[in-house]
């Protein structure tokens, strides 16, 4: 079952310089960030805020790393600006399996690593009325002092 928006994913020319405006702007602190060699991106997770079962929410900051990507060739043809959303579930795969079920096309066979141990998945966006979206299950919580 999705239960909450994990991310808005935007996709930017330049990371460091967006960062700076939604740290100068709203505040918002990065929480994480991770280059992406498959994807040919680096990201930047900034926290909005947390949610009761173990995930949270966040704006994913996308950046380029090479011209034939994914968010290369998004950028390329529409600028800067919203590229998807993600919704949180506990089981990315039993609700991508659901979904397959009622005729969207789902991207990957398995979900694959997303950021910070997430388990990921993406739905077409010409079956989801022009919006990329993304399934995500959270990587479990480290308890501290477990
Ligand atoms: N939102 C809405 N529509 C989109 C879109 C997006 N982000 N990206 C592409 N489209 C539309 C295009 O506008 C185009 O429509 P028209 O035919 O009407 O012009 C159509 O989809 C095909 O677009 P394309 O430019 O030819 O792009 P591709 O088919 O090569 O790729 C997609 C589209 C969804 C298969 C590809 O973006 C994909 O595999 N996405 C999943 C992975 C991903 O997005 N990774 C980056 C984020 C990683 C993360 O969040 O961790
Ligand atoms: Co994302």
């Amino acid at each position: 079952m999705l239960t909450r928006i994990d991310h808005i994913g935007i996709a930017c020319f330049d990371l460091d310089e967006t960062v700076e405006f939604y740290r100068a702007t709203y505040g918002f602190e990065v929480l994480h960030t991770e280059a992406n060699e498959e994807q040919g991106l680096r990201e930047a997770m900034l926290r909005i805020n947390g949610a009761s079962d173990g995930g949270a929410s966040y704006v994913q900051l996308l950046e380029s790393t090479r011209d034939d990507s994914v968010i290369g060739k998004w950028l390329a043809k529409n600028g800067e600006g919203v590229h998807h959303i993600a919704f949180g579930t506990e089981d990315v795969d039993g609700d991508a399996e659901a979904v397959r079920g009622k005729g969207v096309r789902v991207l990957y066979d398995e979900p694959r690593r997303g950021s910070m141990g997430s388990r990921i998945t993406f739905l077409h966006p010409k079956d989801c009325h022009g919006v990329l979206t993304e399934l995500v299950t959270a990587a479990p919580q480290a308890t501290p002092g477990h």
